[in-house]
C-alpha cells in the first residue's frame, strides 16, 4: 500500500484516538472543570456580557485571596470562553448591608463598556463569588442569571477528616490520607492547593486535619510546624485549620502526672500549648474532641463531667478566638439504657453550662450514621448550646467508595425535620443555623470522603457527596435536585441526555441503599467491623450494643426495637408532638417504623401486605433499582467519556452483587423468625444462610479493627 492511501485509512482512527486522548478524564478536576461553554450564543453572550470583570472590596488592593479569585477566573475563563477577560480590583463604594464577612453579590454594568462586578465585604466574599460566577457558566445559565449574591446561613462549614498520621484513614475507602505527614512541611504538595480550592468553591471555610480518635502528637512542636504549612496553603482560600485534641495530651506528651481538667497545672498546660499553636497557627479554628466515648480518655476519668472539660480548654483559646466543638457521640456499655438515648440522658442536663466558645457536635441520628436514621433528640434539647450537626460524607454504612449512595435526600430528610422545640417549624436546620434559640456563631462539619485516589473520592459519583455538603452547609434551604443537577452539569455536561439520567440516578441512590441494606427502620444489622456487608446475625461483638440482635430483636413474633413507653421509651426524649407522631406504629412514618416499634410478622402496612412481604419487597426493590441504573449507564455509553463511564459501570456491577448478598443475607436470616415464604417477585437467594454468615470480606480499607 502506497504512503497517501494508508494515512488516508489511518487518519480517522487517528483523529478518534486524539479524540478519546483529549476527552480523557481521571476525576481530578472535579466539577472545576472549565470545559468550554457548548452552546455557541451563549458563549458569546457571556463573552459580551462579562467584557471585564471587577473585583470590588473594602481596600480595593490586592491579597492572596484577591490573587486566588483572580487566578480562577482568569482559568476558569479561559476554559469556558476560551479567550482572555481582563479582572481588575476596585475599592468598592458601599458595603453589603446585613449579609455578613462572607457575602457577595454579583452585578452586571451593561454600559457602552460592559462590566461584572463582583462585589463582597470581605476579600474571602470575593472568592466565593468567583466561584458562584463559574457555576453559574458552567452549569449554562442565562445572562441573566450571572448577577447572583449569596451569603451563608452557617459561620463555620469544614470538614472532618478522619486522617491518621499514618495516613491511614479510618471508615475512608479512596486511598490514604491527604496530608503527607512524613513530608511536610517542607514538601508541599500542590494537591494542597487544589483541596482548598476545591472546599472554597463550595463555600467550605473549615477542616480539621486529624482523626477524632486523636493522637498527641499532632501536637507536638515538630508536628505544628507541619500543621502551620498546610494552613498557610489553605489561608488565601478561606480554609481554617482545627486540630482533634487528645484530653490525655498533658499526661502523654506533657510530662503531667494528671489530665484532670480542674488541676491548675493541666489547665496551664493547655494554655501553654493554646499559646503555641497560635504562634504557629495565628487564625488556628480550635480543637475537635472525642472524650469519654468507645475508649477515648476524658474528664470522666477523673470524675469530672463534659462541661468541665470542654470548658477548660475552651478557656485555653479563648484569648486567640479559638472553639471547642466537643463530641456528644457518647455512649458507655456500662449503662444498662438504650444507646439510642445516652447522648441526651448525659449532655441535655449540661445545657446552659458550657462556655460561649463552645459547640456540642450531634451526628444526625442518635446511633451512628446508620443508612437511615430519625433525627437525633439531641436537637431542640439543648436550647442554651449552639449545637453543630455532625455529617458523614465517607458513606462508612453506605457502601463507602464502591457503592453510588447520594446523600443530599438523607441530609435533607434530617435538617427538615421539625424538633417542635420552640413550636412548629422549629426544624434541625433552624436550630443549627442559630435562628430559633438566637445563637451568634454556628458550626456543621461533614466527615470527609478523600483521600489521595486520583479522583479523591474512590468513586467517581461520590464526589457529589462532598459537593452537596458544601452546598447545604453554605444553604440548607437548597433541594437535593438542585445540588445533584448542579454537580453533574459541572462534572459531566449540561447536555441534557446526560444530566438528566445521571441526575435521576443520584436523587434515587440513597433510597436504594437503604432498601436493600436496612429498609423499614431496621438498623446496625451490617457485618462487624467493616460495616460494608449484612451481618444481622452478628451476636457477639465485645459488647452488646455492637451487636446486630441488640437492635433488629427478631424473634417469632416479629421484628425492631421497641422504643416506645413499653420499651426502651427513648422516644420520649423528643418533643411531645414528635414522640405522638413515632411513638404510634399507625403514624410513624414507615421508613422509620422498625426504629421505634416492634412489629408482628403479619401486620399489614400501608400497602395492605404484611411487614414480612414488605421487608423482603423493599430488599428485592432495591436490587431492582441497581439494575435500572446499569441500563441507564449502558445507555450513556459514547456521551460519558470512557475512563469515567468504564469505572462506574464496573462499581455498578459490583453493586449489584453487593445488593443481592445484603438481600439474600437479610431474607434468610430473617426468614428463620418469619418462618414465612418469599413473597411473588423476591428472587431466591443464591446460597444457603451458612454461606453468607460464614462469609469473611478482608482488608476492607478504612477498617481500623482489622490488622
Ligand atoms: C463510628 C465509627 C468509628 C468512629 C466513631 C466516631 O465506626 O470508626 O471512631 O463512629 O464517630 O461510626 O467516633
Amino acid at each position: 500500500m502506497k504512503l497517501r492511501p494508508l494515512l488516508r485509512c489511518l487518519l480517522p482512527l487517528l483523529v478518534a484516538a486524539c479524540a478519546t486522548l483529549g476527552r480523557a478524564e481521571d476525576g481530578y478536576r472535579l466539577w472545576l472543570r472549565y470545559e468550554p461553554v457548548a452552546d455557541a450564543q451563549l458563549r458569546a453572550a457571556y463573552s459580551q456580557a462579562l467584557g471585564k470583570v471587577v473585583l470590588a472590596t473594602p481596600a480595593g488592593t490586592e491579597s492572596p485571596t484577591i490573587a486566588a479569585a483572580r487566578a480562577e477566573l482568569v482559568a476558569g475563563l479561559r476554559g469556558l470562553l476560551g479567550r482572555e477577560i481582563a479582572v481588575v480590583v476596585e475599592k468598592s463604594l458601599a458595603p453589603l448591608a446585613d449579609k455578613g464577612d462572607d457575602a457577595y453579590a454579583i452585578r452586571l454594568d451593561r454600559g457602552a463598556t460592559p462590566r461584572l462586578v463582583i462585589a463582597a465585604n470581605r476579600d474571602v466574599g470575593v472568592l466565593y463569588g468567583t466561584f458562584a460566577l463559574l457555576r453559574q457558566m458552567q452549569t449554562s445559565r442565562p445572562v441573566d442569571q450571572l448577577a447572583v449574591s449569596g451569603a451563608p446561613r452557617i459561620k463555620r462549614r469544614m470538614l472532618n477528616h478522619w486522617d491518621n498520621l499514618t495516613r491511614f484513614v479510618e471508615r475512608g475507602a479512596a486511598g490514604f490520607s491527604l496530608w503527607n505527614w512524613f513530608t511536610l512541611p517542607e514538601v508541599i504538595d500542590p494537591r494542597y492547593t487544589d483541596y482548598a480550592r476545591a472546599c472554597a468553591s463550595i463555600g467550605l471555610n473549615g477542616t480539621v486535619l486529624t482523626n477524632v480518635n486523636a493522637n498527641a502528637t499532632v501536637l507536638t512542636e515538630p508536628y505544628l510546624q507541619k500543621v502551620a504549612a498546610l494552613a498557610n496553603v489553605f489561608r488565601p482560600y478561606g480554609v481554617r485549620v482545627y486540630l482533634t485534641a487528645r484530653f490525655s495530651s498533658p499526661k502523654e506528651i506533657g510530662g503531667l502526672p494528671t489530665a484532670d481538667p480542674v488541676d491548675p497545672a493541666v489547665q496551664a498546660w493547655w494554655k501553654a500549648k493554646a499559646d503555641e499553636i497560635y504562634r504557629h497557627v495565628p487564625d488556628f479554628g480550635g480543637f475537635l474532641v472525642k472524650a469519654n466515648s468507645e475508649g477515648q480518655p476524658g474528664p470522666q476519668d477523673y470524675g469530672r463531667n463534659h462541661a468541665d472539660g470542654a470548658n477548660m480548654l475552651a478557656d485555653a483559646l479563648a484569648p486567640h478566638g479559638g472553639v471547642v466543638i466537643w463530641r456528644a457521640f457518647v455512649y458507655s456499655h456500662e449503662a444498662p439504657d438504650d444507646r439510642a438515648k445516652q447522648a441526651v440522658t448525659e449532655f441535655a442536663p449540661l445545657d446552659g453550662k458550657f462556655r460561649e466558645n463552645v459547640f456540642v457536635q450531634v451526628k444526625n441520628g442518635a446511633i451512628d450514621f446508620m443508612p437511615r436514621e430519625p433525627f437525633h433528640p439531641l436537637f431542640g434539647a439543648m436550647p442554651h448550646t449552639p449545637l453543630a450537626p455532625e455529617l458523614q460524607i465517607a458513606q462508612e454504612y453506605l457502601g463507602g467508595g464502591t457503592q453510588l449512595a447520594f446523600l443530599a435526600p438523607m441530609w435533607k430528610e434530617t435538617l427538615d425535620s421539625d424538633t417542635f422545640c420552640a413550636g412548629a417549624g422549629s426544624t434541625v436546620a433552624r436550630v443549627i443555623d442559630g435562628s430559633v434559640d438566637a445563637h451568634g456563631d454556628s458550626c456543621i462539619a461533614g466527615v470527609a470522603n478523600t483521600g489521595n485516589d486520583r479522583n479523591w473520592t474512590g468513586h467517581p459519583l461520590a464526589a457529589a457527596n462532598w459537593y452537596a455538603f458544601g452546598r447545604l452547609a453554605w444553604d440548607h434551604s437548597l433541594s437535593s435536585a438542585a445540588i445533584a443537577e448542579e454537580w453533574t452539569r459541572m462534572t459531566f455536561s449540561n447536555d441534557p441526555a446526560v444530566a438528566r439520567p445521571i441526575t435521576a440516578m443520584l436523587l434515587a441512590s440513597h433510597e436504594t441503599v437503604v432498601n436493600y441494606s436496612m429498609p423499614l427502620g431496621l438498623h446496625h444489622i451490617m457485618a462487624e467491623g467493616h460495616h460494608y456487608g449484612p451481618g444481622p446475625w452478628v451476636a457477639e461483638a465485645g459488647r452488646a450494643d455492637w451487636t446486630s440482635v441488640y437492635y433488629h430483636r427478631a424473634d417469632e413474633k416479629g421484628v425492631g426495637f421497641d422504643r416506645t413507653a413499653t420499651g426502651s421509651n427513648a422516644v420520649g426524649q423528643y418533643r411531645p408532638e414528635v414522640t405522638k407522631v413515632f411513638g404510634d406504629p399507625k403514624l410513624c412514618p414507615e421508613k422509620y417504623l422498625l426504629w421505634f416499634h416492634h412489629v408482628p410478622w403479619d401486620r399489614p402496612l400501608a400497602s395492605g401486605r404484611p411487614l414480612w412481604d414488605e421487608i423482603a419487597l423493599h430488599y428485592q426493590a432495591g436490587v431492582g433499582e441497581v439494575r435500572t441504573w446499569e441500563k441507564t449507564w449502558a445507555n450513556l455509553t459514547g456521551k460519558v467519556d470512557a475512563e469515567r463511564h468504564t469505572h462506574v459501570a464496573a462499581l455498578l456491577k459490583r453493586q449489584e452483587a453487593d445488593a443481592r448478598f445484603w438481600r439474600d443475607g437479610c431474607l434468610l436470616y430473617f426468614q428463620t423468625f418469619s418462618k414465612r415464604p418469599l413473597p411473588a417477585g423476591v428472587e431466591p437467594a443464591e446460597y444457603t444462610l451458612e454461606y453468607y454468615r460464614d462469609f469473611r470480606l478482608r482488608y476492607y480499607p478504612g477498617n481500623p479493627g482489622e490488622k
